[in-house]
């Protein structure tokens, strides 16, 4: 039984690739579902126009015994107790585009192409000293499908190979 995280920036593509991976025999759950399952979601933020979740107790709370293979989606997932974390990057300017299309306002699409081009998902990864093995993915010019074969590939492995630190540095381009 393996608990495994799908993170990164808002729009880098984990909800479309979990998708895919749910047909490989995993069970996909979100934070957003698991926040609201375990209480921990707090007050509506209009900044950022989404749920707050209080994800420090929501990795207190969360069982994990009673689940099978399991993928967490979301950009918070690397911050619960996990088996291995999947980070997936885009580049910044699609990532922008496809930020727009969601119709964010230009406050959120700022603050979410920052937190891709300093790679902060890294950061946290590092504050917390977080030592799960890791994947990073560069989902720019991948269709779903061929990631998600990297992915199961990754998982059935026995996660052999594994990041420390950001490979992708989108301020050196
Ligand atoms: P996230 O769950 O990380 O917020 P998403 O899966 O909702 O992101 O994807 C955001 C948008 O980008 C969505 O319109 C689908 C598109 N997209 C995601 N992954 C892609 C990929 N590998 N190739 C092309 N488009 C992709």
């Amino acid at each position: 039984m393996s608990i495994i995280a799908i993170t990164g920036t808002p729009g880098v593509g984990k909800t479309t690739i979990v998708k895919s991976l749910s047909d490989a025999n995993f069970t996909i759950i979100s934070v957003k579902d698991l926040a609201k399952q375990y209480g921990c979601e707090g007050d509506f933020d209009e900044a950022t126009q989404s749920m707050d979740i209080d994800i420090h107790r929501l990795a207190e709370q969360f069982e994990t015994d009673a689940l099978g293979d399991t993928i967490v989606d979301g950009h918070l997932s690397h911050l619960l107790d996990v088996d291995a974390i999947i980070i997936l990057r885009c580049n910044p300017t699609l990532l922008k585009e496809r930020l727009a299309k969601r119709g964010y306002s230009e406050q959120k699409i700022t603050a979410n192409v920052e937190w891709e081009m300093i790679a902060g998902t890294w950061s946290e990864i590092i504050e917390f000293e977080l030592d799960q093995p890791i994947l990073e993915l560069d989902t720019t010019n991948c269709e779903p499908e061929e990631l998600c074969e990297v992915i199961t590939h990754w998982i059935n492995d026995g996660y052999s190979q594994q990041s420390t630190h950001a490979r992708i540095d989108w301020l050196a381009e």
